[in-house]
């Protein structure tokens, strides 16, 4: 390890002064909670040291990827014998065609998937994919539900239904979002109405099935079996963005989870990242064979990339899936995501602090509210000083969880039962003087 005489406050400085706001992302930036970002020197396990040797329990394992923790000794492997052979070719390799295979094993309601290197490119043309296809223009979206910074998906509610929605981003024009239509999550009647005005000029209705970006909301069943059934009545296509949720709340992703509970249920057309990537820079998207065949060289929707289906993303993305597709690896991360989730509870209850948290696979959320909200009105009503005092004192314990009220946490195979005693020891210290 290199020895390093900085500490995150001169780094934070001399990011200032380099770098927007200090970060390449903006939510690294503790903007939403205060303080100064911990600059990470390494990372091993389920655990990351700062620029000062501090070491933390990682519960954002890089915003999901990080399914197996930091540093598993197979993907390590893979990626040094990847990266031997040649960074990049911008030419077919046959690794790519691996992943492809192993992607479309997991999630079977797609027949075919293109590789891209971001959940944002994915998405993205995802939805131009979704529009070429059925020749239409407009897309549903809900409040809360991030499906990347494309222009188009930039957006707020608008004011009623037949209006159009506001762009969220400076440099967005309003004539770019004008086919966005944006809806209340969970909110059936809404989505029905919709549907009723816009009908065959929708051509996908784009959701988070579980909504890692409003922490962790799920899309109740009969909301979703609505979703679907309005999609196939008016001819729009049903798409997950699954970049948090896939391959990580089970090894189908998040649709086979709403699958057990409505026998046959599929999205159109699947979204995902993070986890087939393990950390390196690779998402996709895929459908069934007519919808794909859509899309450059075959059909006319283009869409392209220098570095997609990178060789060394490759190799990580299929050595994480190789080790994730071993009998029980789901169960035992369950079990271990369920039993934080459990002990943050007890925690919260033993203080009287109002509380509420849910998970499934390794991914969970929680919320200072005493009961799971179902929309992003309610989890903004989550009181952030308090969430802020709470974000800190873990911090200051040694745990780090999501920078904002609004993220998901991640749990790895690496934590053990070590880590999560540690962390609910914590939080029993830090609740009580909330
Ligand atoms: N898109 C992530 C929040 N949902 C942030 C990614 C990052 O900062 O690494």
């Amino acid at each position: 390890m290199t020895p390093n005489t900085e500490t995150n406050d001169s780094l934070f400085a001399r990011a200032q002064r380099v770098i927007p706001g200090g970060v390449n992302s903006p939510v690294r930036a503790f903007r939403a909670v205060g303080g100064t970002p911990r600059f990470v020197q390494r990372a091993q396990g389920a655990c990351f040291w700062d620029a000062e040797g501090r070491r933390y329990i990682d519960y954002i394992g890089s915003w999901g990827p990080m399914i197996l923790g930091h540093g598993h000794p197979a993907v390590l492997a893979a990626v040094q014998a990847a990266a031997q052979e040649g960074f990049s070719f911008g030419a077919p390799t046959e690794r790519e065609i691996e992943l492809a295979e192993a992607i479309l094993e997991l999630v079977p309601s797609m027949d075919m998937v293109r590789l891209v290197s971001s959940g944002t490119e994915a998405a993205m043309s995802g939805i131009r994919l979704a529009r070429g296809a059925t020749g239409r223009n407009k897309i549903i979206k809900f409040e809360g539900c991030y499906h990347g910074h494309a222009d188009a998906l930039l957006v707020k509610a608008g004011s009623g239904l037949a209006t159009f929605g506001n762009p969220t981003s400076a440099g967005v024009p309003p004539e770019v979002v004008q086919h966005t239509i944006v809806l209340e999550y969970n909110n059936i009647e809404m989505l029905e109405q919709a549907f009723a005005v816009h009908s065959r000029d929708l051509a996908c209705l784009v959701i988070e099935p579980i909504a890692g970006n409003m922490n962790f909301v799920r899309a109740s069943l009969p909301f979703m079996q609505r979703c679907r059934e309005l999609c196939t009545q008016h001819g729009a296509l049903l798409v997950f963005d699954e970049v948090m949720t896939g391959c990580r709340v089970a090894l189908g992703s998040a649709q086979s989870v709403y699958a057990r509970a409505l026998p046959g249920f599929e999205p159109d057309m699947t979204i995902l990242g993070k986890v087939i990537g393990g950390g390196m820079p690779l998402a996709a998207f895929g459908a069934r064979r007519a919808v794909m065949q859509q899309l450059a060289p075959l059909g006319p929707v283009y869409q392209a990339g220098t570095l997609s289906g990178n060789p060394v993303a490759t190799a990580c993305g299929l050595a994480t899936l190789r080790e994730i597709r071993k009998p029980g690896f789901f169960e035992a991360l369950s079990a271990r995501t369920r039993s934080l989730v459990d002990g943050l509870t007890d925690a919260a209850k033993a203080a009287g602090v109002p509380f509420s948290a849910d998970c499934e696979g390794g991914m969970f959320g929680f919320f200072l509210l005493p009961e799971l909200p179902q929309n992003y009105a309610r989890v903004m009503q989550s009181d952030s000083a308090r969430f802020n005092r709470l974000f800190h004192g873990m911090l200051e314990r040694g745990v780090y969880l999501a920078p904002a009220l609004y993220e998901a946490g991640f749990v790895s195979a690496a934590h053990t039962d070590a880590d999560i005693a540690a962390t609910v020891d914590a939080a029993r210290e830090v609740f009580r003087s909330l």
